[in-house]
């Protein structure tokens, strides 16, 4: 029996799960987690962030990634207790957009790594720049415009890369560091996204981007499936001489190097490209095919499906990724997920039990009570200034603000995912706080749909280990469909099927979120009079 090892390179953490797989027999035989705040203290991270002033500036360190893969990879050799020759492939997720730079010494550098140092001490001479900017920043605005105009406005640079430009996406952060620090814009040699950095360390040389991750930098032409030379002009000058190449998602780029094999005693085992968390979960949560969506409950929430063909939002909110089956992907992004949450939690002095219990004994529909949760800058929709929005809701009430941001976070994934066209039948749900019951009520009571709690709820590393299985198939000649792939590892553990009466409660309190929605953004009129319409249970018309 072969093993396989997935990774996922998250905001806050990095999990590793190691998949036994023989025919039909089929388990995940290890799986660990390590917390960045948490088991790296020295980087002075906070939920994997380093500190700034600036509230739209978010960064993290690619030391700290480098470390605690580093460390994995030591406890894997050490606790896991299974037969590591059997290792056959390795491949990872990691969190979209960050990006990382490196200078002219990384080259050779990443083929020397001497295995009896650590990993991390070898690493800071190869980077350009010290701090990684990642998926919560919201800084680049400017930026995002300059690039929209450069290519003929928002829509054309939409149905080019699959996204209008976004603060967050890579593209835009690369121009900003061009505009702000040209030396070392110019002293950078390579730049890479964390899943194609943290590759090039398995694999001792620069590894390529796949087009699951590589779609989310507004770079890439998404039809195509090639760098686009008008969106990089766009970006910045020269940046086609520092993309690395892009690689089909099931390519073998490698293989562990010499610093992993003799450092923990691992065989050379197949490296397969890393990509993003999102198209990575598309695969663990098992949406192989058309016709069903993935909601993520991790740091940020996620919405997502499987697309035979690209099919852009014409509301400009979502994005359309690469998938690993080679299809497409549709996402929508939602920043204030778990964070939101902790901080709802918090401000009453709960904890997950304490919240769930409020969220159970509070009413489907609030009473019309509805929180706008936008702790900080939000995605979608597109909300620049954080601050969050209460209408009908008092703050004091612990039990009704517990039940307003589980239903805001919900009525939202349900208003700007219409556009996918397709009508949702059964939800997949995945992320840490899709452990938690309570909020799967909510979601399948607001979606109308049955929402499946899965076995493993790391779908982003699973998706990555299943990737691992599905490209050394590939590379040793054997056709595998995707639902053998993902066969035994995504079934239900429990479904959570909707109330017929909490969705028809639903039904009336969609209108009065949009209303506060379009109120808070300042499009339109004010929506006391929905709110107060629909708790005296009277028409609003
Ligand atoms: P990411 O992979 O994006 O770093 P995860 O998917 O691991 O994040 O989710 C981590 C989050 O899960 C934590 O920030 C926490 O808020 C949330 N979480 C964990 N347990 C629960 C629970 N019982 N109820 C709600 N949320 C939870
Ligand atoms: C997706 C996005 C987030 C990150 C989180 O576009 O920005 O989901 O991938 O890890």
């Amino acid at each position: 029996m072969s093993l396989y090892l997935g990774f996922d390179s998250s905001t806050q953490s990095l999990t590793g799960i190691v998949l036994e797989i023989g025919g039909s027999e089929r388990r995940v035989v290890f799986q660990r987690s390590l917390n960045f705040d948490r088991d790296f203290p020295h980087y002075g991270t906070q939920s994997g962030v380093l500190p700034h002033a600036d509230p739209l500036v978010a960064t993290s360190s690619p030391l700290l990634w480098a470390e605690a893969l580093d460390r994995f990879m030591g406890i894997l050799a050490r606790d896991s207790k299974v037969d590591l020759s059997r290792l056959r492939a390795v491949s990872g997720a990691a969190q979209q957009h960050g990006s990382v730079y490196l200078n002219i010494a990384a080259a050779a550098g990443l083929g020397r790594l001497d295995p009896r140092q650590p990993l991390v001490a070898q690493l800071s001479g190869m980077l350009s720049r010290a701090e990684a900017p990642i998926w919560m920043d919201s800084s680049t605005t400017a930026q995002c415009a300059a690039i929209a105009s450069a290519v003929g406005g928002n829509d054309a640079l939409a149905r080019l890369t699959g996204s209008r430009a976004f603060e967050r996406f890579t593209g835009p952060q690369i121009r900003k560091y061009h505009e702000q620090d040209p030396s070392g814009y110019a002293a950078t040699e390579r730049i890479h996204l964390v899943s194609s950095f943290l590759a090039s360390l398995l694999i001792g040389a620069h590894a390529p981007i796949e087009p699951g991750d590589g779609a989310g930098m507004n770079l890439m032409d998404l039809a195509a499936g090639r760098w686009s030379g008008v969106a990089m002009r766009a970006t910045a000058a020269g940046l086609d001489r520092k993309l690395p190449e892009l690689a089909p998602s099931w390519s073998v780029i490698g293989r562990l190097s010499r610093f992993w094999v003799e450092r923990y005693g691992l065989p050379p085992a197949s490296v397969i490209a890393w990509s993003g968390d999102n198209p990575c979960s598309l695969i663990g949560v098992g949406l192989v095919t058309p016709g069903r969506i993935g909601i993520s409950l991790g740091t940020s929430d996620t919405l997502f499906g499987l697309l035979r063909a690209p099919r852009i939002d014409p509301a400009g909110a979502s994005h359309v990724f690469g998938a690993a089956t080679g299809d497409y992907m549709a996402l929508v992004c939602f920043k204030n997920g778990s964070l939101a949450r902790e901080r709802v939690r918090d401000a009453y002095g709960l904890e997950w039990h304490g919240f769930s219990r409020l969220l159970r004994d509070t009413p489907p529909g609030n009473r019309g009570a509805i929180m706008l949760p936008w702790f900080e800058p939000e995605v979608t929709p597109p909300v620049l200034e954080a601050g969050v929005r209460r209408y009908g809701l008092d703050a004091g009430d612990a039990a009704a603000n517990v039940r307003a941001v589980i239903e805001a976070q919900m009525l939202a994934t349900a208003r700007h995912a219409g556009w996918m066209g397709e009508r949702v039948v059964a939800i997949h749900a995945t992320g840490g706080a899709a452990q938690n019951r309570a909020i799967l009520q909510v979601m399948a009571d607001v979606h109308g749909a049955e929402v499946r709690q899965l076995a493993v709820a790391e779908s982003a590393a699973l998706g990555a280990a299943l990737r691992a299985f599905h490209g050394e198939q590939v590379a040793q000649g054997r056709e595998i469909g995707w639902e053998e792939v993902v066969a035994g590892f995504v079934e239900p553990v429990a479904r959570v099927r909707p109330d017929p009466s909490s969705v028809a409660v639903y039904a009336g309190l969609k209108p009065v979120y949009a209303a506060c929605e379009a109120h808070a953004l300042g499009r339109g009129p004010d929506p006391t009079p929905l709110v107060e319409a629909f708790r005296s249970g009277l028409d609003p018309d």
